[in-house]
């Protein structure tokens, strides 16, 4: 299965902490916001990733996380020309994607929470189809909203309703089988101009192709479209990690335990980080797993 993270949009909700540079690419407390969804990907055990973004920010993205081999995983770029719609991803992202499955995630979106990597391999195995995950939200009206029949199936999908049908939102994290290219490429622009994503899963529902899990309260989702869900992030992952002493969604890590890098590789990224909490982190994770430390 490839992966696929959509980072371009133009963030002008952010501006003008956007005007020049990708909201992507701002920190989210220690480390780029791009590292959140990388790690997600990464997690559900995906290795070849394709980054798309705008073009004037793709020399900062190749800059940042290069061919993704420190990561022991390979990273391609695509530009988005203009942000057409979410669901432009599978046609600007149609030749990396070649005959395979496919997993989107939005570069914009955290998530965190016990078993999430289960949930996501889970949604892998399942064959054909699309698997995408709602998770209740205070304000589902931002969002595409799916309402449940009462055996748990999805009945409808809205994009933005005026009057939501249930409080559960679809969250920018979706695995979908080959046909999702097609299904993309034949799609006609909404009435605010965008391919959208909610048609393509309507298409999979239509087909009695789509499951949809929900994601449960010990999960978290944060959807960083605000200057108010951008700073709860931010508190939200250096509680946690000041809390426990663990770091959140640190690719070096990930790739560490899931033996994608070697501990020297682990050693070579904590020693080019040294002067910071971040490569201090790295290096005691090394001395700890080679029993420096035991
Ligand atoms: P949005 O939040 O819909 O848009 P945005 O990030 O450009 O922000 P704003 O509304 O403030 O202008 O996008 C959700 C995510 O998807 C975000 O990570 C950007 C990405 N995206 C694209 O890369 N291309 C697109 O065409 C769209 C619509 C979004």
């Amino acid at each position: 299965m490839k992966g696929i993270i959509l980072a371009g949009g133009s963030g002008t909700r952010l501006y003008p902490a956007t005007l020049v540079i990708s909201k992507q690419l701002l920190p989210i407390y220690d480390k780029p916001m791009i590292y959140y969804p990388l790690s997600t990907l990464m997690l559900a055990g995906i290795t070849d990733i394709l980054v798309i973004c705008t073009p004037a920010d793709l020399h900062l993205f190749e800059k940042l996380l290069r061919d993704g081999s420190q990561f022991g995983i390979h990273i391609s770029y695509a530009s988005q020309s203009t942000p057409r719609g979410i669901a432009d991803a599978f046609i600007v992202g149609r030749d990396f994607v070649g005959s395979d499955d496919v997993a989107l995630i939005l570069g914009d979106n955290i998530f965190f929470g016990h078993g999430l990597r289960e949930l996501m391999v889970s949604a892998k195995k399942n064959g054909t189809g699309a698997s995408i995950f709602a998770y209740r939200v205070s304000d589902p009206d931002r969002y595409g909203v799916v309402e449940f029949d009462n055996t748990g199936r999805a009945r409808s999908i809205e994009e933005k309703p005026q009057f939501p049908k249930s409080h559960f939102a679809v969250a920018g994290l979706y695995f979908y089988d080959n046909r999702v290219l097609n299904i993309a490429a034949d799609l006609e622009p909404s009435a605010r101009g965008e391919i959208e994503i909610t048609d393509v899963n309507m298409q999979y529902l239509k087909k009695q192709a789509l499951h949809v899990q929900v994601m449960g309260r010990g999960f978290t989702w944060f959807d960083i479209g605000t200057h108010e869900a951008y700073i709860e992030a931010c508190k939200f992952v250096q509680i946690l990690e000041q809390r426990q002493g663990l770091r959140i969604c640190c690719p070096e890590e990930i790739a560490f335990e899931m033996q994608l890098i070697s501990p020297e590789m682990l050693l070579a990224a904590a020693e080019a980080a040294s002067r910071s909490q971040y490569g201090l982190y790295l290096r005691d994770l090394y001395n700890i797993k080679t029993g420096v430390n035991k």
